[in-house]
């Protein structure tokens, strides 16, 4: 095939592995692994093939859109939609403050470039309330991480690639990935008999499959099966007493509550056996580098914050850190999210974790009657209308704003709400970076550059802000910026300089710094980098943090001053398409990333020994007017987030099955492949069901990644598979996070009356009859 290759990355999911495309004729026609990539080495998934499917599909925004009262679309220029959506962000903040605007979004599992303005656009209105997914789903561990190392933004990584044992809870990376190259590692890890694999999961995952140890715990009893474990560690003494007194504070007091615990009964309320639990605990004991690698299942299950806890006390008690194949802090180029300890959103009286506000407390932050509440909500990047608990809640308030804005590649199920729509470029039509970097003792961080011209009427995010901005009057005009971007042709030194200056003068610009360094500073980087630009003062701040790691890791000499280390680090960046190495650690270094002065960890937590001597073995069962317990949103062969609208881009479960095993489906009377209701406490779905016996009795599965309307031939849109968050409750949530306990869903099932049936069954064979045509 003809055409040319380039480097970029995949954006299906927050790994970003090294890519090369093939493109042809203005179109991404084929998909290969980047052996030179430093970070994945040429590994690539099943999934990146289908990346054309993102790239160009019929539902691409070509024009920005403003709704009209009758809920229709009208499409209007660019300079149109700026002026009135700046007179109406102008109108809100005088009249409601600032404070009155969210930002909900700011970057998917590929393109954290935008979020870089986005963020700068908001706080220079007035506000700091932001909305994401990573408080959906990480930040309980976020709190306990401010704890236990100081500061919210110590993050642990996994150094999966040197472990003997990897203990695997919540988690299942056969399919979801999570940490680079981890099929490769997978099997590994089998074929090594000096290697092991335990597993933590009521299913038994593809990741389970491969274990030496599967523990099928019962759904939510993740902290009842992690405190029997831990108290059987402590009570035969296999722990690791040296490491606890060198490294950290607190001991005396976890043992004491540790030891408290009926491991027996609460083995029984896991539904694992004791001997299962002392088999787990003897293999740890064995072990000379435990890695443990958590996610989903624990994180948004029951009692996530705690969970987050009790694995952290399970790395720390068996000294499972810092070391060769254990778990680690890890590096930034520039922290994805903040650290906000004790903060607290007034209008609902949630505290801010990490920065983040969550999705969960949306639609009471809209809807709620403190005069502080949320009027104005900026999405970019996110479709909370799919993706956040209680789909109609959600819709309810987005409809409640007095201006909702959409920047978005596509007419998502949320952009169908807002006020006005603005159409970005994709992923491979602009320059992108994601801060996903979480890697020790190597990390790395990869810009992109634009592989593919920006599709006609689109525009890449830093456009869209500097508009904005412009039009608002937070960004000096060009003339005002000519001068910097001469300094920055001449020399970085130079540049420094004058940047320094300027923002010394202008300090209202100080706001807005990303857009000043992208038409400045950006306008000198290669291959049209520019929107990197903010990555200079993240780079420089870099260098100054870890010096000789990133001296390492750039292959820079020792006698380079700090600040010429920062720009050299830049550089590197900016000019390596593969993606390059940022910090490069020795292991005995990790103690420098706790944020705590003394670099020990708190092993007592504020709270959460209560919270462990409050669980109550009884109380853990399913209410008995919803039996069955959903798992609302796994990771599948064919599924990515909401990053694919195109149907036709799956290869299998076209309609996004309901797993269940073989019992349960008979008892219901049911037979495979059969479309039935499944109903929670507040929103009703029917599914096609089918068998899947490494399901639990009493334990239900549906995709994450679906519900997404898409045009039919005859252009009638229609949603393929469920919408899952239609089964969610806001108020099923982590008692101190907030996040959402989409792991467990309460829900009852029944079989479909006819005409339900009839009406799923038609509306699949026409979505797929479309996409079966386009192939
Ligand atoms: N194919 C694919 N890969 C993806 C994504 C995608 O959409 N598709 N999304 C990406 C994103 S954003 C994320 S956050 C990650 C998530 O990645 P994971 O969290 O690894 O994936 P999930 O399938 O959501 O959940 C993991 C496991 O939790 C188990 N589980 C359910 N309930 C419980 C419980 O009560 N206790 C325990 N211990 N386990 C339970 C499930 O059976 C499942 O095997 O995946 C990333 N990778
Ligand atoms: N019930 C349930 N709900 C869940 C989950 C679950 O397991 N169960 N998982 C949760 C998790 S872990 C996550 S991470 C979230 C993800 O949920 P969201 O935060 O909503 O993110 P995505 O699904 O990745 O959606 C990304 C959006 O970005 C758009 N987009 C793609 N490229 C670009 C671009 O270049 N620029 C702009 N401006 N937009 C672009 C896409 O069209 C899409 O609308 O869902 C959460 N919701
Ligand atoms: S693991 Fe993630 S980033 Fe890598 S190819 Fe698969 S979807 Fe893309
Ligand atoms: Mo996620």
């Amino acid at each position: 095939m003809t055409g040319t290759w380039h480097k970029t990355a995949c954006n299906l999911c927050y790994v970003n592995c090294g890519i090369e495309v093939l493109v042809n004729e203005g179109h991404v026609a084929k998909v290969r692994g980047d052996r030179s990539s430093p970070k994945s080495q040429g590994y690539l998934c099943n999934k990146a093939a289908r990346i054309p499917y993102y790239t160009h599909h019929k539902d691409r925004l070509t024009t920005p859109l403003r709704r009209r009262a009758d809920g229709g679309f009208d499409a209007i220029e660019w300079d149109v939609a700026i002026a009135e959506i700046a007179e109406r962000v102008r109108t809100l903040v005088d009249r409601h403050g600032g404070k009155s605007m969210a930002l909900y979004g700011g970057g998917g599992q590929g393109n954290h470039a935008g979020g870089a303005y986005a963020n700068a656009f908001l706080r220079a209105l007035g506000s700091r309330n932001v909305f994401n997914a990573l408080s959906q789903e990480k930040t309980g561990d976020f709190w306990i991480n401010g704890h236990m190392f100081g500061s919210q933004t110590c993050h642990t990584a996994e150094d999966v690639h040197h472990c003997d044992l990897l203990f695997v809870i919540g988690a299942n990376p056969w399919i979801a990935h999570g940490f680079p190259n981890a099929r490769d590692h997978l099997n590994q890890i089998r074929k090594d008999p000096a290697r092991k694999l335990i597993v933590i999961d009521p299913r038994r995952s593809e990741t389970a499959g491969m274990a030496d140890l599967h523990l099928a715990v019962r759904p939510g009893a993740d902290a009842f099966l992690l405190g029997a474990l831990l108290a059987t560690l402590v009570r035969s003494d296999a722990i690791d007493h040296d490491f606890i007194s060198e490294h950290t504070v607190g001991f005396d007091e976890v043992k004491q509550a540790l030891l408290e615990i009926p491991a027996e009964e609460w083995a029984a309320a896991a539904e694992i056996s004791i001997a299962d639990i002392e088999r787990c605990a003897a293999m740890i004991a064995a072990a000379k580098a435990m890695v443990v690698r958590v996610e989903l299942g624990i994180q948004q299950g029951v009692n996530s914050t705690l969970n987050s806890y009790l694995e952290k006390l399970l790395i720390m008690l068996t000294g499972s850190f810092g070391r060769k194949g254990t778990n680690q802090l890890h590096t930034w180029l520039q922290p994805l999210w903040g650290n906000s300890p004790g903060q607290k959103f007034s209008p609902t009286g949630d505290e801010v974790i990490a920065g983040l506000l969550s999705p969960n407390i949306f639609p009471d932050a809209v809807l709620g009657d403190h005069p502080d509440r949320l009027r104005g909500v900026w999405i970019d990047s996110s479709n909370p209308a799919n993706t956040a608990s209680n789909t109609k809640a959600v819709e309810h308030a987005l409809r409640s704003l007095e201006l909702c804005v959409v920047v978005d590649v596509a007419l998502t199920e949320t952009a169908r709400l807002a006020h006005y729509v603005l159409p970005a470029s994709s992923q491979y039509e602009k320059t992108e970076f994601t801060l996903f970097n979480f890697e020790f003792p190597t990390n790395y961080f990869h810009v992109r550059a634009g592989v593919l011209p920006p599709l006609e009427g689109t525009l890449p995010e830093p456009e869209i802000y500097t508009r904005l901005a412009r039009a608002l009057g937070l960004l000096p005009g060009d003339n005002v910026l000519a001068p910097l971007r001469e300094a920055a042709r001449r020399s970085r030194p130079e540049f420094a300089a004058a940047f320094r200056a300027f923002i010394g003068e202008n300090p209202s610009a100080a706001v807005v710094t990303p857009l000043v360094l992208y038409h400045t500073l950006g306008q000198t980087l290669p291959d049209g980098t520019a929107a990197a630009a903010p990555m200079w003062n993240a780079a420089l701040l870099c260098a100054k943090r870890s010096p000789q790691a990133v001296r390492r890791a750039i292959g820079a000499s020792d006698d380079i001053p700090d600040q010429a280390l920062g720009d050299a680090l830049f550089d590197a960046i900016v000019a390596a398409r593969q993606g390059t190495a940022i910090t490069h650690h020795e292991y005995s270094e990790v103690w420098s990333l706790i944020s705590h002065p003394d670099r020990k960890v708190r092993l007592a937590v504020p709270g959460m020994l209560e919270w462990l001597a409050r669980l109550d073995p009884e109380t853990a069962g399913a209410p008995k007017e919803f039996p069955f317990m959903l798992a609302a949103g796994q990771r599948r062969m064919f599924n990515a987030n909401q990053i694919f609208r195109d149907p036709a881009w799956r290869r299998d479960d076209p309609d996004g099955a309901l797993l269940i095993n073989s019992a349960d489906l008979g008892e219901l009377g049911a037979r495979d492949g059969e479309w039935i209701a499944i109903e929670s406490a507040v929103g009703r779905l029917i599914v096609r069901c089918k068998i899947d016996n490494s399901m639990r009795n009493g334990q239900l599965a549906l995709p994450h990644g679906y519900g997404q309307s898409y045009p039919a031939a005859d252009g009638e849109r229609l949603t393929n598979g469920p919408r899952i968050n239609l089964l969610t409750e806001s108020g099923n949530r982590d008692p101190i996070a907030g996040t959402p306990y989409h792991k467990h869903v309460a829900v009852r099932l029944s079989l479909a009356p006819a005409h339900e049936v009839a009406a799923c069954q038609m509306q699949s064979e026409r979505i797929h009859a479309s996409a079966a045509a386009e192939r």
